[in-house]
């Protein structure tokens, strides 16, 4: 069973976020321990752990947030920014509710640590 987390709070309101867009579908906020100047997070709805747990029927679901993203970014004014998923533990994955990182706003390097 998929357990519930701090994001399922957010999404039924029992946790405040500073929230920059939301549908039917998903939810953008800001993340509260942000990486650069620019850090939203943006989450499904649907309960899922992680990319490892994303199932077929979930395909439409995962290109929405990757395109919400990217149209957040845009509307941030972002012209670079870094989309990341953290997959599992040692990944550095620490809410097991699937989420996608918009991070920029300033220069980063490349490989992350
Ligand atoms: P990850 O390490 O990929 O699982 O990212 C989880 C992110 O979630 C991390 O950058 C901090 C953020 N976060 C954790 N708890 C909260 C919260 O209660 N509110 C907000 N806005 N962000 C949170």
């Amino acid at each position: 069973m998929t357990k519930e987390t701090i994001f399922t709070s957010i999404l039924n309101g029992k946790i405040k976020c500073d929230e920059v867009y939301s549908d039917e579908l998903c939810l953008a906020f800001r993340d509260i321990q942000p990486q650069a100047p620019t850090h939203i997070l943006v989450i499904p709805r649907k309960n899922i752990s992680s990319l490892k747990e994303a199932e077929e029927k979930d395909i439409n679901l995962l290109g929405h947030l990757l395109f919400v993203g990217s149209k957040i970014a845009k509307e941030e004014g972002l012209e670079n920014w870094r989309t990341v998923i953290n997959t599992g533990e040692t990944a550095g994955q620490t809410v097991f509710h699937l989420h996608i990182h918009i991070i920029g706003g300033r220069d980063m390097t490349w490989p992350p640590g």
